[in-house]
């Protein structure tokens, strides 16, 4: 480890920001207080059948009440930086007119909270809690009318939060927001439809774009910028023509369908050819709209996928076990990340980027007082010097943010996976520092006094 630790402080730059991750659904809970309006995940847990331990976001973490603690123990790991999101529905009950001065109060004693601990917030705009109001009166992101709204609602934050934040970012993973929630039907609002779900990715990329307009208009000292998830695709057999189609186009439908119109103004011609009649309705001026100037990008990045293309369609395939599976059944390979960000500083010249999510979720129980989640620091380990090489080979990484701090609601799975650095027991809300937290606060430390 000492060696390990000795070479990663090498590689990277003096600045690098360590730090870890959370979002607003799945920690804040306080759903119904002071004022809050409804989110489609909300609604979507009381949907029967939808969230595996039929569970809800009513309390989750309690950390709109907890705050406090949660960042003493932030300090305690000796965290640079902290990432949450602001809940739209918290400060804008209807997604549209009334702002509710109770919700942005919490986030203004959550941030002095953070700078006064010494810790840097990064705040993410949506990570995928859109007012329920705005689904049930103009169908949410099916419609282009949001892409004001959004802007409306960044302007406002960049406004009263701007100059203390470190960085703003528009959407958290818009793939998982278009995908998940309108052609897979594991997210909210749970629809079924492709060509819906292509739409609404046009329109949530406007809305990044229209956002990024709206923020720099009011010029906050914040970077800003937007947090893609990237799963490097892979084929199944690599001599297989069928597998390595199969990938390109996984490829394309995650990674270029949302890199090409932010970096190039434009989206992947072999991708519209291959939605047919499912290609988005753009607008003249859409795409000029999207491709904004960008202070930082981000990177959530958790494994790659192997693709399968027989009969025309490409599927995924379940990686072999001997190669390491987190309790979410996703292959740890830190080899990926190395690659993917070479790729994209090659092909995009992206501006510096951050890691903005990575971590794993693991069956962790507490023993005798303590979580024994030796995965988990491999997994560290591994991801640490992934990043580490990939900065080492020329690609510009400013910081790393594990996720998450806390065990906390992970969507449709509900309480059942814990990706934590902090174990939560959901009866007591205690929390309690894993292994992992030790051993990453321990990294953090010798990164400080090197
Ligand atoms: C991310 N996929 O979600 C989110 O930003 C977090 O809120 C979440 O808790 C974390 O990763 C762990 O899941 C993803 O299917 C969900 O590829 C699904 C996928 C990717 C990311």
């Amino acid at each position: 480890d000492t060696a390990l630790i000795r070479d990663l402080i090498q590689a990277l730059p003096a600045d690098f920001q360590w730090g870890s991750a959370t979002s607003a659904a799945q920690i804040e809970g306080a759903a119904r207080e002071d004022g809050k309006g409804e989110s489609i995940w909300d609604r979507f847990c009381a949907q029967p059948g939808r969230i595996k331990d039929s569970s809800n976001i009513d309390v989750a973490c309690d950390h709109y009440r907890r705050y406090p603690e949660d960042v003493a123990l932030m300090k305690w790991l000796g965290l640079q930086a902290y990432r949450f999101s602001f809940s739209w529905p918290r400060v804008q009950p209807l997604g549209r007119g009334a702002w509710n001065e109770a919700g942005f109060a919490f986030y203004d004693r959550l941030i002095d909270e953070l700078l006064a601990a010494g810790i840097r917030p990064h705040a993410t705009l949506y990570h995928w809690d859109l007012p329920q109001a705005l689904d049930d009166g103009i169908g949410g992101w099916l419609s282009r009318d949001v892409v004001p709204l959004f802007a409306d609602y960044a302007a406002e934050i960049a406004r009263r939060f701007g100059d203390r934040l470190a960085s703003i970012a528009t959407l958290n993973e818009p793939w998982c927001s278009a995908t998940l929630g309108y052609e897979t039907a594991q997210f909210a609002p749970g629809h079924t439809s492709r060509a819906e779900a292509v739409q609404v990715s046009h329109h949530l990329l406007m809305a990044h774009g229209a956002a990024m307009q709206a923020m720099r208009a009011v010029g906050p000292k914040a970077q800003l910028g937007i947090v893609l998830n990237h799963t490097p695709s892979f084929p199944a057999n690599p001599e297989s023509e069928d597998d390595r189609r199969a990938a390109r186009i996984d490829d394309g439908t995650n990674v270029r369908w949302y890199m090409d119109p932010v970096f190039r103004g434009q989206y992947p011609a072999d991708i519209i050819e291959y939605l047919g009649a499912d290609a988005p309705k753009i607008q003249p001026g859409d795409l000029a709209l999207i491709q904004q100037p960008l202070d930082f990008l981000g990177v959530n990045f958790y494994t790659r996928s192997l693709l399968n293309g027989q009969n025309g369609q490409q599927s995924m395939v379940t990686p072999p076990a001997e190669l390491g599976l987190t309790d979410m059944g996703w292959e740890i390979y830190p080899q990926a990340l190395t690659q993917h960000l070479l790729r994209i500083t090659r092909e995009y010249t992206p501006p510096p980027i951050v890691i903005t999510e990575n971590g794993m979720a693991n069956a962790d129980s507490v023993v005798d007082g303590r979580v024994n989640d030796e995965a988990r620091i491999a997994y560290l380990r591994g991801h640490l010097s992934a990043v580490a090489q990939a900065v080492a080979l020329g690609a510009d990484v400013r910081g790393y943010f594990y996720w998450s701090l806390l065990d906390n609601f992970e969507w449709n799975s509900g309480y059942l996976k814990r990706f934590g650095l902090f174990h939560v027991d959901y009866a007591t809300q205690q929390r309690l520092a894993k292994d992992s937290a030790h051993w990453y606060r321990g990294v953090i430390e010798q990164f400080k006094t090197r």
